[in-house]
């Protein structure tokens, strides 16, 4: 490889973010012990604004815009987000370079201590859960209606520290399970989430790193940490939400996979937000492994807008058309 360089790799400061950034920053490492390889930590929009319910913030690039600023100028070569903060169509000029491979997608209950014993299911009515996902509230509230969803916000440890506080008002709150496995802190889940009570956003688990199109020398380094698999179905997932044009304001869940038979299915969910509504597709295709990866993307693209478009034709285009009216 060419001369010694040094790269800077930009991140939000949330605890989450920087050991995101960090896994990713000692791979980079690890592949070009020849080049150096630098951290730069920045607020976002997302950090700054904490008492408003991020789906009430009404911008869907709150967590990822500075970073790509910095990208744009230079001041940074490669930016890693979690993958479900990063809007389905880049800036101009941005590409994704590398999706890594996918920590469990699924979302995990944690109880409060005095609740310990119990499931969502037999929580006391008017028990209050917190979280800020519509997505999680429209799923939840359909399937357990004798519960009370109230926004909870702020990073993964003032989170827990709402929950634990004894004079709280949260029985549990809902929480993506990779978030808290990559901080060690997988004793804190009560119950994994299966997909019949709530499918994952999309993209959920998966670490995405982006960089400048038009520089060679970035994107080739980032071959070497792109997990295809990861990609192949983050890549539906993404078509699906960029075709539906949702943002983290519309509550939309999926579950996809590619097996031994090599057959990509994906489910999508659209929810009106107090569940009462709720459309759900699934579809496949089969993904011939020899094909090139690029070729393998596009299939998974298209599976995307096709399960897309069947959910809208089912009655999501309705339930997106009140939501951007509320
Ligand atoms: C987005 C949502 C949330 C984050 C909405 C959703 C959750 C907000 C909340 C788009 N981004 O999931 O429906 O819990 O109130 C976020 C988390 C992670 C990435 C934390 C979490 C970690 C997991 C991952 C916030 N972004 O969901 O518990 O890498 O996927």
């Amino acid at each position: 490889m060419s001369e010694q360089r040094t790269f800077r790799i930009g991140t939000r400061k949330s605890q989450l973010a920087m050991v995101q950034t960090e896994l990713v920053c000692s791979l980079l490492q690890k592949s070009y012990p020849q080049h150096k390889f630098e951290i730069v930590a920045m607020s976002t929009t997302g950090d700054r604004i904490l008492d408003v319910a991020l789906s009430k913030i009404g911008e869907k690039s709150l967590f990822t815009k500075e970073l790509e600023v910095a990208l744009e100028d230079g001041r940074v070569d490669f930016v890693v987000h979690s993958l479900k903060d990063l809007p389905t169509t880049l800036p101009e000029g941005m590409y994704l370079g590398a999706v890594l491979e996918r920590e469990n997608p699924h979302d995990a209950v944690v109880l409060s201590d005095k609740f310990k014993d119990y499931t969502l299911a037999t929580l006391p009515a008017g028990s209050v859960i917190g979280t800020s996902s519509l997505r999680r509230v429209a799923q939840l509230k359909r399937k357990y209606p004798h519960l009370t969803f109230t926004d909870v916000r702020g990073n993964l440890n003032t989170r827990l520290s709402k929950l634990d506080d004894p004079n709280g008002q949260y029985a549990a709150i809902v929480l993506a399970v990779a978030g808290l496995t990559r901080l060690n802190m997988t004793h804190r889940i009560s119950h994994i989430l299966s997909p019949s009570e709530s499918l994952h956003a999309v993209s959920q688990g998966a670490l995405g790193v982006e960089c400048r199109e038009n520089d060679p020398v970035c994107t080739d380094l980032l071959v070497s940490l792109n997990h295809p698999l990861t990609r192949l179905v983050c890549t539906s997932e993404r078509s699906l939400m960029r075709t539906l044009e949702g943002g983290c304001s519309v509550p939309i869940g999926v579950n996809s996979s590619y097996g031994d038979d090599h057959v990509l299915k994906l489910r999508g969910l659209v929810a009106s937000l107090d569940g009462q509504t709720v459309v759900e597709h699934e579809d496949q295709i089969s993904v011939d492994p020899s094909l090139s990866l690029e070729s393998q993307y596009k299939l998974a693209n298209d599976l995307g807008v096709t399960v897309a478009n069947k959910l809208l034709e089912l009655g999501a285009d309705a339930i997106l058309k009140e939501l951007s009216h509320s």
